[in-house]
């Protein structure tokens, strides 16, 4: 029996799991002992399997969390059993709050991380997306929790963090608490998070990191050397960045004067079809083909590109039994609609005012400050800014906004009362892949038919997905327009929350998660670019134009500021 409930595991094989549990709970119970003896005797010797495969490269994510599914599903099974015998849950390693931060949405990193800890033995509770500070401090208490995990993806999320730490400190708290999700880093943590809590504060990359940050954290030989080192590295961090702090920019003024100068000349025609256009339901099956695989994979921690990641000669197999199964899902999800897509996409007649886009809409004219890059340029090279590439007069841009994640919750809920985690990030990230692939669609239609300036255009995925045609689309949170709360503007030209159902949270995540918005630019040098640091100077300026108090201003802008 112990073999099976190993293969089981092992091999992520949910079949008869809750018949092979079973059939162990009887004949550990006919031997005299407790149920609660499944889980610490054959169900945790395969996770360890499983942790030790995991650990030492053979074996990848997605198994690890179909693996985990299996577990979930055979303790669901014993919990009653367990309960009834009122006896004390199983002596895991260690108790972890997680939870997404205030006025962010992204879970799957999250989610990865706690099913990755969860295998490792440690008990997870789970408080999900856009927690205020106070749920989780008052989980931790109520948990007695062994530590807390704070997720965030946009940088607003940055901020958040720092308001729970500092909460935590004021709680009197004095926990680890770990730190993760793209946007966060080793060098904020230490910088901003670190100092506001005096408990240990570890920024941890990756869910593979997780268990053995997490895992010493809890050791009681390794937790005191394990703290005193971060502390040291973090306060290194501080240290190195104490002597540079601001770095020598560009005046404001000079930068403007170093602009990027489009070519008249090549100014995009006016659009064949200006105004709003709204789309209820467009065809997921159509978007299918515009999907870039890539990310999907890099979710998954599978490192490679799309298509050759499927013969990788180290994680080839696992990406193919991965992608075979997204396949299978998203071909259910295209035949029974689980997911609705919506959009709205609009072109507005436009002029540059300095930093500034100036569109007319339907409701009046709309400014829409833009910031420019202070960094000191080599010879020859352009300080940038999004309103450079707008003429002065008669000239035009675009807004979007697309979400393929309305009746994602549904299915979604479906999953986690099947303890099926493994199903529940696949749809998530499938999701999210439809959103990216529709906002990429939606601009190739924009260019070929509601613009119109490149009728004939012809590229494949490949060439899509390396961005070779006119136009770009900057999203507010991506480095060329790093202001998120430039969303709330959009959102208002385009009625997107009336149009597309998609919401703005306090941080300008928007809801359902699989979104995407942003600006269209039609002339052919437009480019990306990353604005990166900006001066004082620029900070009032744009705070001026915004109608902003400084200090908001500073806020949103934080992540460029000079310090
Ligand atoms: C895929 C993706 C999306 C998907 C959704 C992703 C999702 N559901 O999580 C879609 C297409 C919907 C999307 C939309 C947007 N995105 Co996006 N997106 C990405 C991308 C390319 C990958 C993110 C991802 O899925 N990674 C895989 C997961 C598994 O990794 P992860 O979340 O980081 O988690 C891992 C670790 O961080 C860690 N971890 C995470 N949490 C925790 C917690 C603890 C306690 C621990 C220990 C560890 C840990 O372990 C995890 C597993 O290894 C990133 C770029 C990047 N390089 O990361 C941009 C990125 C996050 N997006 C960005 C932006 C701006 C947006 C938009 C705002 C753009 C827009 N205006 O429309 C929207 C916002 C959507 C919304 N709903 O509000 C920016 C954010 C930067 C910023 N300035 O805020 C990024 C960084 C891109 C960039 N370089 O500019 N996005």
């Amino acid at each position: 029996m112990k073999r099976r409930l190993e293969h089981a595991l092992v091999k992520g094989i949910d079949a008869h799991i809750v018949e092979d549990t079973e059939e162990a709970r009887l004949a550990i119970k006919a031997a005299g002992r407790r149920p609660i003896e499944v889980i610490e005797g054959p169900l945790m010797d395969g996770m360890n399997v499983v942790g030790d495969l995991f650990g030492s490269g053979k074996m990848f994510l997605p198994q690890v969390v179909k693996s985990a599914r299996v577990m979930k599903k055979a303790v669901a099974h014993l919990f009653p059993y367990i309960e009834a015998e009122k006896e004390k849950g199983a002596k895991g390693k260690g108790k972890i709050i997680m939870a997404t931060v205030k006025g962010d949405v992204h879970d799957i990193g999250k989610n990865i991380v706690g099913v990755v800890l969860q295998c490792n033995g440690f008990e997870i509770v789970d408080l999900g997306v856009m927690v205020p500070w106070a749920d989780i401090i008052k989980a931790a208490k109520e948990h007695d929790a062994d530590m807390i995990g704070l997720s965030g993806l946009i940088t607003p999320s940055l901020d958040e963090m720092v308001t729970v730490a500092e909460e935590m400190e004021k709680a009197g708290l004095s926990i680890p608490l770990l730190i993760g999700g793209a946007t966060t880093s080793k060098t904020h943590t230490a910088l901003r998070i670190e100092t506001a809590y005096s408990g240990p504060t570890v920024h941890v990359l990756d869910a593979s990191r997780a268990v053995g940050v997490a895992s010493t954290l809890v050791s009681d030989t390794l937790k005191e050397k394990y703290v005193a080192d971060t502390r040291a590295e973090y306060d290194a961090i501080r240290a190195a960045r104490a002597g540079k702090t601001a770095k020598q920019l560009t005046p404001l003024s000079e930068a403007r004067a170093n602009g990027f100068v489009i070519d008249p000349a090549l100014k995009p025609p006016a659009p064949l079809q200006p105004g709003l256009h709204i789309y209820e339901d467009w065809d997921l099956a159509d978007l299918r083909r515009y999907i870039d695989w890539t990310p999907f994979f890099r979710a998954w921690e599978l490192h490679g590109t799309y298509p050759s990641i499927l013969s990788d000669t180290v994680v080839g197999q696992s990406a193919s039994s991965l992608f075979a199964d997204a396949q299978i899902m998203l071909d259910t999800i295209i035949a029974e609609k689980w997911l609705t897509a919506k959009a709205v996409a609009a072109l507005w007649p436009a002029r540059r005012q300095g930093d500034s886009i100036i569109a007319i809409t339907g409701k009046g004219e709309v400014e829409l400050p833009f910031l420019r890059q202070q960094v000191t340029k080599r010879q020859g090279r352009a300080n940038m800014c999004l309103a450079d590439f707008i003429s002065d007069k008669d000239d035009w841009i675009g807004g979007f906004a697309v979400t393929t994640g309305h009746g994602i919750e549904t299915k979604l809920a479906e999953f986690k009362a099947a303890h099926d985690d493994y199903n529940d990030i696949l749809l998530k990230a499938l999701a999210d892949r439809l959103a990216e692939a529709f906002a990429e669609r939606m601009h190739a239609f924009v260019r070929q038919e509601l613009w119109g300036y490149a009728p004939n255009e012809q590229l494949t995925n490949e060439a899509l997905i390396k961005e070779e045609y006119r136009g770009i689309r900057p999203a507010p949170g991506y480095p060329a327009c790093p202001d998120h709360s430039l969303k709330p503007i959009l959102f208002d030209m385009l009625d997107a929350t009336c149009h597309t159902g998609i919401e703005l949270t306090s941080s300008f995540a928007m809801t359902p998660t699989a979104a995407v918005s942003g600006f269209y630019f039609g002339h052919p040098q437009a480019e990306y670019f990353g604005v990166a640091r900006i001066d004082e100077d620029q900070v009032s300026d744009y705070a001026a134009r915004r109608g902003l108090e400084l200090d908001r201003a500073r806020q949103y802008l934080r992540p460029n500021l000079n310090d």
